[in-house]
């Protein structure tokens, strides 16, 4: 008598756990950072023939990443100044997520180019989704409509990434001068936080 009531528990919470695991991913949650106004700077990586001017579009005012629902996961980036001036170089808008999983950490880029129509290449706006772990791209770059004034916004299927109960993030905007695309950009010039993460978490 005294297992079956011990299985039930265990299988009440077993149950209890596989319900949470599946309903949270779903709930709504919201994070954001702002961030100093004039801090960018550029920040060389890898040496470079040129170094990009800071533009007004370089630097971060806030950052923030929500989950609308199980299907939308929406990440922002307002700017000092209209991402849709950008010239000369292409300008890479960036999230770096990360989450542990019982297998280790697991880790996805979201990136945001704009090339402009001096490089020659598929102009404009665009986007792509790696994952670092597995080290191939889950969205390979593609074309995304235009922004809107100071601000970078995308809209990503959580399904994408894994679809994790919470997450950190980090936001980031670097310069490619080189035309070399197996590599990060040359040039960091703003961050969001700095130097940590926020975490994206449904019950805060
Ligand atoms: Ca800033």
């Amino acid at each position: 008598m005294r297992i079956i009531n011990v299985i039930v528990v265990v299988a009440v919470v077993l149950a209890a756990l596989a319900a949470f695991i599946l309903l949270v991913p779903n709930v709504p949650a919201s994070s954001s950072i702002n961030d100093r106004i004039n801090d960018a700077v550029a920040v060389r990586i890898h040496e470079t023939g040129a170094d990009p001017l800071v533009q007004p579009y370089h630097d971060i005012v806030s950052a923030s990443v929500q989950r609308l629902n199980g299907k939308e996961l929406l990440l922002t980036l307002e700017l000092a100044g209209d991402p849709n001036f950008n010239t000369l170089y292409e300008t890479v808008y960036i999230w770096v997520i990360d989450y542990p999983t019982v297998t280790g950490n697991q880790r996805y880029t979201v990136i945001v180019p704009h090339f402009p129509p001096e490089l020659g290449l598929s102009t404009g706006w665009n986007i792509a989704i790696f994952d670092n772990r597995a080290e191939r791209y889950v969205v390979p770059l593609k074309s995304i409509g235009s922004m809107t004034e100071n601000k970078i916004e995308v809209n990503i299927d959580p399904d994408l990434i894994g679809n994790p109960l919470f997450f950190w993030w980090q936001s980031f905007v670097m310069v490619r001068v080189e035309p070399q695309f197996d590599r990060p950009p040359d040039f960091l010039m703003d961050s969001a936080p700095d130097n940590s993460t926020v975490l994206l978490w449904p019950f805060t």
